[in-house]
């Protein structure tokens, strides 16, 4: 492990890539690039994407459209870019866009819904993580030429702050149903959305057939070290590409990237299976520990958010003990942490984990 991690624990004579010092549940982002990937990451085809000439980039932006059934999809640095791209694109200047309170649209983008498209979130609270048609529509502001305008519905699915929540098929459906009928597009934040496609034991694209625009992430489960997707219909990418050049996304040489990205799409997301076994392994011991709040039924996908208000620690000190011990996981507020299964934990290491909690959590009775 390269920087300052490559210290930890590494005798000095150790040669670091060979040494495994952190187990590291902070992200799934935090995964690196396989040998098959560094390798199709050398040898990749590249030319000018700016320039629509980097083969391995428009093969990668074809395959993509393929495996949503959409007619185009547009490579973007970043899952933010991303969202940013589709909310410029659906919404004038002074549009709301409807989104869920917990929604990474509008806790994790540097409020650049606002800063940069001129949008104003309109944050409705689900309690469960799970926005329904019956959230959304109070929310949606009347036809009055002195109100702000209703521009956009923002889904999330799955959603990642309210413990890797899969959005049902017929509520994101019914969403977009009487979004359009009131003449309202649907976005979806999808970054994980192959993730809820294992879990439901569908295709990403029939779980997303109704949404008007998708982003999703090739760096989160599915392994990649860069990368993500806009897929939607060919105006819509064609817009979607004069902002994401406007926004400085305009990459050259992006086929060495699009090269791991094509490897994730296509040979990644059977493996995430084991990431959500991994996570409902960790979700039951978890439970077992007097003062976490935790139910491993609702453990559905590869998050884990629990609540250690009652353990003695707030959520930044266990965080921290844990560290002392090897094991990385963030806190999201003073009595709340994540913990987020991937390629790079392997069972064992979820069995360590759970070793070092029993030494830093209060014992079971
Ligand atoms: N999520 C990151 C952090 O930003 C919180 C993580 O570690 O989970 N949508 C969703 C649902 C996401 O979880 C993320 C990243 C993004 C969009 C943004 O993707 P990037 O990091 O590529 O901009």
């Amino acid at each position: 492990m390269a920087g300052k991690a490559s210290t930890k624990t590494a005798p000095a004579t150790a040669r670091a890539p060979q040494v495994k010092e952190w187990i590291d549940l902070r992200s799934d982002t935090v995964t690196k690039p396989t040998p098959e990937m560094r390798r199709a990451m050398a040898e990749a085809e590249v030319g000018d994407d700016v320039y629509g000439e980097d083969p391995t980039v428009n093969r990668l932006e074809q395959r993509a459209a393929e495996v949503f059934q959409r007619e185009a999809a547009l490579f973007v640095p970043t899952g933010s870019m991303g969202n940013l791209i589709c909310v410029r694109v659906h919404c004038d200047h002074g549009n709301e866009v409807i989104c869920e309170s917990r929604g990474h649209i509008f806790n994790f983008e540097t409020a650049s819904m606002s800063a940069i498209a001129g949008c104003l979130p309109r944050p409705v609270e689900t309690g469960d993580g799970i926005l329904r048609w019956e959230h959304i529509e109070p929310a949606i502001r009347p036809k009055v030429y002195y109100r702000a305008q209703t521009g956009l519905i923002s889904l999330e699915n799955t959603h990642n702050i309210a413990g890797g929540r899969v959005l049902p098929t017929e509520v994101q459906d019914e969403i977009c149903e009487r979004a359009h009928e009131r003449g309202l597009p649907v976005h979806l934040d999808a970054a994980r959305i192959f993730n809820a496609a294992t879990a439901l034991g569908k295709s990403v694209a029939e779980i997303t057939r109704k949404v008007d625009s998708i982003m999703f992430c090739l760096s989160k489960g599915l392994g990649a070290p860069v990368g993500s997707m806009v897929v939607g219909t060919r105006p819509f990418i064609e817009r979607g590409r004069v902002f994401r050049k406007m926004f400085g996304g305009g990459m050259r040489q992006a086929g060495v990237l699009a090269a791991a990205g094509l490897i994730a799409l296509e040979k990644h997301p059977p493996l995430l299976a084991r990431d959500h076994q991994k996570a409902k392994r960790l979700a039951e011991a978890l439970a077992e520990f007097p003062g976490v709040r935790i139910d491993p039924k609702d453990v559905e996908t590869n998050i884990l958010v629990f609540d250690v208000s009652g353990t003695g620690s707030s959520a930044p000190e266990l965080s921290a003990k844990l560290k002392q011990r090897g094991v990385l996981a963030n806190a999201i507020d003073p009595k709340t942490m994540r913990m987020v299964t991937h390629l790079d934990v392997s069972e064992d290491d979820i069995e360590q984990a759970i070793r070092v909690l029993q030494e830093v959590l209060p014992r079971p009775a």
